[in-house]
């Protein structure tokens, strides 16, 4: 015989008698007609078998005996199977925001579970495996926002002359300098293709951006007013973010204007195309003479859809 379907049918046991009874896959059950066809499909075996063998009547009660004990067997398994399955199925369709059943996003989350609370859950961007699934912090105030914090050494940098460096370059470039690096709750660095899923899954971005400043203007320069001084920013996608062609940036509050003493420009990012955030470095161009000093705070970044 060739050609025989990989797929079993439900004739099977009856063609083949006894011996086909047990070859039913699970992946051709159909949950609900189960009990009754079990019962008999073991019967038309039966018959098919005795008929013309009148003699064996015993053996054949035999048969029916120990061919149900099996079937009970595979059916007790069948159903835990489908079980088992039916709350897989139920995870995936409404993540729970725990390692076991990790959300996509906090949006996703905030769409099933609106009334949970802003704090710490579990999402996977690239689903699939959960095993690389992250903490992050979601906020559901602001309608499942997915953050992401800067590695601690980015969240403050401090105040120095960094009398080695020249104005105007990356801050990558510094001898201390490092493109920022952003991570999930217990500081681990959040994946890259996780971190484009995200940036995928999302439609806005948000971030701030604070500058701490000596003598030095960050955003705004009231003297020359001018944004001769501003600082510039790069994209994650590479693209060099200024003031001139960043109008999504903006100054919640800023101090550093006056260029004088120690102050803080704060500035907010918040822009319809979530592709260039996370910001990865930045660029001082106010520095270099012997009493001005800069330092900065990168801030949170939060994506939503
Ligand atoms: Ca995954």
């Amino acid at each position: 015989m060739q050609g025989h379907p990989a797929v079993s049918t439900r004739s099977l046991p009856v063609q083949e008698g006894g011996t086909g009874r047990r070859r039913r896959s699970h992946s051709t059950v159909d949950g609900a007609r189960l009990e009754g066809d079990s019962v008999t499909l073991v019967r038309d075996g039966e018959e098919g078998q005795g008929e013309g063998e009148g003699a064996n009547e015993e053996e054949n009660e035999d048969a029916l005996f120990l061919s149900d004990q099996p079937a009970g067997q595979d059916m007790e398994e069948v159903f835990a199977s489908l079980s088992s399955m039916r709350g897989e199925v139920e995870g995936l369709r409404t993540p729970m925001g725990t390692f076991d059943s990790p959300a996509r996003t906090c949006k996703e989350l905030w769409f099933c579970h609106p009334s949970y609370k802003d704090g710490e859950y579990w999402i996977d961007p690239n689903q699939g495996c959960h095993r690389d699934a992250f903490k992050v912090f979601c906020n559901f105030t602001a309608e499942g926002e997915t953050c992401l914090d800067p590695d601690s050494k980015f969240q403050s940098v401090k105040l120095a002359a960094w009398s080695k460096e020249k104005p105007g370059t990356w801050y990558s470039q510094f001898k201390k300098g490092a493109k920022f690096v952003y991570t999930d709750v217990s500081g681990q660095p959040v994946h890259i293709v996780q971190l484009n899923f995200l940036k995928l899954l999302s439609a806005t971005a948000r971030q701030t951006f604070t500058y701490l400043c000596q003598n030095s203007a960050g955003w705004y320069d009231s003297a020359t007013r001018g944004y001769g001084h501003a600082l510039r920013f790069r994209g994650s996608g590479g693209e060099e973010l200024t003031h001139e062609n960043s109008l999504f940036i903006q100054p919640l509050h800023d101090g550093c204007q006056s260029r004088v003493g120690q102050d803080k420009t704060v500035l907010e990012f918040d822009s319809g195309d979530s592709e260039m955030f996370p910001i990865m470095d930045v660029a001082v161009s106010d520095f270099g003479n012997g009493k001005q000093k800069f330092g900065f705070e990168v801030g949170r970044v939060c994506f939503n859809g």
